[in-house]
């Protein structure tokens, strides 16, 4: 045993104030001076974290508390990055789940937990936010014991600890009526609960569950030392995914100190290390001794349930905006994409240009795209679709159990709209607090474009959570869009005067000298057919005084899509083209007089 080293992952649904903990077990265990001004979530360190607030990869810290070592992962709570925490799982001896006082146990709850109870991993029960003016800590704990019971817990397993926190200030209780200001007595129940890792001689067996990338020295093979021990300067065995074994020398080794990885010359068994140096090395794969190399079962996870088509970019503005615009350089870093991240696939199609990536959500999918722009990519991506199976002869697709809690006024619209996408009620409960919880069981077809049209139905005080279910029989056709598209008909920049022309017929996407070419998509029609409009068109400039009028002309605000809202509101002949400056929709076919008939023109 390794009674120095203590070895935990941090899970729980999204929001719940994992990251937050991190922060404060960081600040308590003396990282920093006590008057050092130090950022809020500290752990979230992506640009797209900071500006989204969520977590979207699972990373590595460590903290001291009594001569002990604790390596803990972060790891992202929103469904679309489970495959985030399944993978790093391997890497620790027990959990903390969190869960927030007055929410309780969530979709993402249950995910993690049942995933944290499959490796036989001991829990400590985290009630967070317990400052919350609606908090119900009791009653979340027992909501905690029946998932538990409903996950068919082992017993030791259901009779876990009970840490109540205020991560925020950074205060743990054992009881709520415990006077306390720091987080003592949750990191006494971490020595307590969480197992010091097995320390196992023989051969080195280290597994690799995360990567990371430093600047100074490239990339990072983070993992954990099963067996054995590593040296700087050892040759070693890289067991590949494909069986293959590849020799290579150890250069640098690091282990993780507070934030920072620190250069060590040996780890042994038990310990959570980084590799440096090593370019050809991937999730799932082994690094062992070099003259007796033994592979360990590579990590699987869930597997994709939507997937969404990434082309070259193909629009008259193709090349203007991005630095990678080839389907080489697409294929590349698509392929680049899948060996960190265990939960995407991406595959040929069959075109040259196209390729099909799945993930598991729109989100996942989504910051996949915000990163390959930020990086200079420009592409076109097509509506997202769920993955259908095949199975015996039926045809299976994914069904999710949507969460839903909304102020009582909005049961009725909610109903109905999950009700036209074919979702089924399964349970309704009323706290009495004027908010319901209800529960949905539909095809995750059916939630593809519905959370903007939640949140506008319930005024943005609802809260959605969806988690995949499993496969069912084909639930039949749902609707799509009721409405049409305002499709540009040729090309030109927009004009104040022709936007005043058309904004009763809906609402715009491009405001007044915005660049648009035919078949671009610059607002959505009221009526439910596509309309061919001219945005460029002038006004006749009989004198003076009527350029003037223009001026007063009153515009209503267009709406900006953001990127997610522009992949919601597409329809399969449509797509999104991203390149490092601009989200914009298209028609699939851009020439109006090709385009299937049946549509209106102005
Ligand atoms: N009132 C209150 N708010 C808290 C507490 N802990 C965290 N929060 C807030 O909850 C929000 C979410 O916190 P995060 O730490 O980002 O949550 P997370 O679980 O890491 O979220 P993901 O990683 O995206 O799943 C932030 O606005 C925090 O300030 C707490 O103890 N009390
Ligand atoms: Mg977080």
């Amino acid at each position: 045993m390794r009674d120095d080293i203590r070895n935990l992952a941090i899970i729980a649904h999204v929001d719940h104030g994992k990251t937050t903990l991190v922060d404060a077990m960081l600040k308590q265990s003396g990282l920093f001076r006590s008057n050092e001004a130090v950022v809020e979530r500290m752990m979230d360190s992506l640009d797209l974290e900071r500006e989204r607030g969520i977590t979207i990869m699972a990373k590595n810290a460590s903290v001291h508390y009594h001569n002990v070592k604790i390596n803990i992962v972060d790891t992202p709570g929103h469904s679309d990055f489970g495959g985030e925490v399944e993978r790093v799982l391997k890497m620790v001896d027990g959990v903390m789940l969190l869960v927030d006082a007055s929410e309780g146990p969530l979709p993402q709850t249950r995910y993690v937990l049942s995933k944290a109870l499959a490796q036989n991993l001991p829990a400590i029960v985290v009630i967070n936010k317990i400052d919350r003016q609606d908090a119900r800590a009791e009653e979340v704990v027992s909501e905690v014991f029946d998932l538990f019971i409903d996950l068919d817990a082992t017993e030791d397993q259901i009779d876990f600890p009970v840490i109540y926190t205020i991560a925020r200030d950074g205060v743990a209780k054992r009881d709520l009526a415990d006077e306390s200001r720091d987080l003592q007595p949750l990191f006494d129940e971490i020595l307590k609960t969480i197992p010091p890792p097995s320390a196992s001689d023989g051969v080195l067996q280290l597994l690799v569950a995360n990567l990371d990338y430093n600047e100074y020295v490239g990339r990072l093979a983070i993992g954990r030392i099963f067996a054995g021990s590593v040296a700087v300067g050892d040759m070693i065995s890289i067991c590949k995914l494909d069986g293959s074994i590849e020799k290579t020398k150890v250069t640098k080794l690091y282990a993780f100190e507070g934030l920072k990885q620190q250069p060590i010359d040996e780890a042994d068994a038990g310990e959570i290390v980084a590799l440096a140096g090593i370019d050809d090395i991937y999730i799932g794969e082994t690094v062992s001794a070099a003259d007796d190399p033994r592979p360990l079962p590579r990590i699987t996870v869930d597997e994709p349930t939507i997937a969404m088509i990434f082309s070259v970019n193909t629009s008259p503005f193709s090349g203007r905006e991005g630095k990678f615009v080839t389907s080489r350089k697409l294929r590349e870093r698509l392929d680049k994409e899948t060996l960190g991240n265990v939960a995407i696939r991406v595959e040929g199609t069959d075109s040259m240009d196209s390729f099909r990536v799945s993930g598991r959500g729109e989100l996942q999918l989504a910051i996949l795209i915000e990163m390959m722009r930020r990086e200079g990519f420009e592409m076109q991506v097509s509506k997202p679709e769920v993955i259908i199976r095949e199975e015996n002869n039926r045809r299976l697709e994914p069904i999710e159990l949507a969460v839903i809690d909304c102020p009582e006024t909005f049961i009725g619209v909610v109903t109905e709209a999950l009700g036209r996408r074919r979702g089924r009620m399964t349970k309704m409960i009323n706290h009495g607090t004027g908010r319901v919880r209800m529960e949905f069981e539909i095809p995750s077809r059916g939630l593809i474009g519905f959370r903007s049209e939640f949140l506008t139905d319930t005024k943005g005080t609802g809260l959605l959570n969806t988690i995949f279910l499993r496969w069912d029989d084909w639930q039949g056709i749902i609707s799509q869009r009721i409405t049409g598209a305002l499709v540009a008909d040729r090309s030109g920049r927009a004009t104040t005067y022709a936007l005043y022309n058309l904004q009763e017929r809906g609402e715009l996407f491009v405001r007044p000298n915005t660049e648009v070419y035919e078949g671009m998509l610059v607002g959505e029609n009221a009526r439910d057919v596509d309309l061919d409009v001219n945005v460029v068109k002038e006004k006749k400039l009989t004198n003076m005084r009527a350029s003037t009028a223009d001026e007063a002309m009153r515009l209503v605000p267009f709406r900006e899509l953001s990127l997610e809202q522009a992949l919601e509101f597409i329809r399969e002949d449509e797509l999104v083209e991203v390149t490092p400056q601009s989200i914009r929709m298209r028609k699939k076919i851009l020439a109006a007089n090709q385009r299937p008939k049946g549509r209106m023109t102005e």
